[in-house]
């Protein structure tokens, strides 16, 4: 690039590397999303539609990046874990940070019709975004237990007040004061003694969060002994690939990103996707 006597400008923009050889996590969340939800009549205490919609603009993100190995989501937020080997954007932290939130924020515009085809947007949406950068596993199994115990007592809390609101005839400000103080065995008894509710048989979605993850996409036609593809009876001649396709050897199976609603405080979780906290 020719220089002016202008160019100098640029050594004011400094270099923000994360430091090398450690998790980062990235988790953003919607700006004034108690507002964003109440003009867009969002249903209490939890709006299927919209939770959908967060984990479309989250499996979004994670398919552009394979860097992303985990990403877990409730409320208006989602956190993702980027493997410690992550080289993504020389790993500069403005350019990670503003990249991926503005690629979740457009696809959630994008998708926004698909889950609410009846309201129109009254206005854009935005998310802030962050890094927190963590030296080992502990720590990142501690974050994710740490975010999905917020979902469990967020979401016992909401559904306890808003069953006090909209079934007990509560307004808010006793609602409030019904629950004040409570542990969560009581909130429990609330819904199943005057609501007959019973917490734990609640949709898992509401319970456990959204976590995605990468699977293995199970081979289609797995070649023989004798290294020939089997194919289906019915299979046309010409659409069977030639050898030297057939032979070539996978080095990466293909995957696909799945959303579950399970524990992750649990080592079951972890103890069965080792690959999660790997390098
Ligand atoms: N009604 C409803 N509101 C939701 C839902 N998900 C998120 N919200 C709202 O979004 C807020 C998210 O919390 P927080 O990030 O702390 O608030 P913010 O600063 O206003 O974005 C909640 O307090 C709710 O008001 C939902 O499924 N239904
Ligand atoms: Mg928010």
């Amino acid at each position: 690039m020719a220089g002016s006597k202008y160019t100098y400008v640029r050594n004011f923009e400094l270099p923000d590397p994360l430091l090398p050889g450690t998790f980062m996590v990235f988790r953003l969340d919607g700006h004034s999303f108690h507002r964003f939800s109440d003009e867009h009549g969002f249903t209490k205490p939890n709006d299927i539609r919209a939770l959908e919609l967060m984990d479309h603009a989250a499996k979004d993100v994670m398919e552009q990046y394979s860097d992303i190995v985990l990403a877990f989501g409730e409320s208006d937020e989602f956190s993702f874990l980027l493997r410690k080997s992550a080289t993504l954007y020389n790993r500069r932290q403005s350019k990670i940070v503003s990249t991926l939130t503005s690629l979740f924020t457009s696809s959630y515009v994008f998708r926004w019709a698909t889950y609410f085809p009846d309201c129109p947007l009254k206005y854009p949406p935005s998310f802030d975004g962050r890094i927190i950068l963590y030296p080992s596993a502990r720590e990142i199994r501690d974050y994710f237990s740490w975010r999905q115990t917020d979902t469990h007592i967020n979401n016992l809390y909401n559904t306890t007040f808003w069953a006090l609101v909209q079934q007990g005839g509560e307004s808010t400000t006793q609602a409030h004061a019904t629950l004040k103080g409570t542990v969560s065995k009581e909130k429990h008894e609330i819904l199943f003694s005057r609501f007959q509710v019973n917490y734990n048989a609640l949709d898992a979605r509401v319970r456990k969060g959204s976590t995605l993850v990468r699977e293995e996409i199970p081979e289609q036609s797995i070649p023989n002994d004798n290294g020939e593809t089997p194919t289906r009876p019915d299979e046309p001649l010409e659409s069977v690939a030639p050898s030297s396709i057939r032979m070539r050897k996978r080095t990466k199976p293909r995957t696909k990103v799945v959303v579950l609603h399970c524990d992750i405080i649990k080592d079951d979780f972890w103890d069965s996707r080792l690959e999660i906290l790997s390098d």
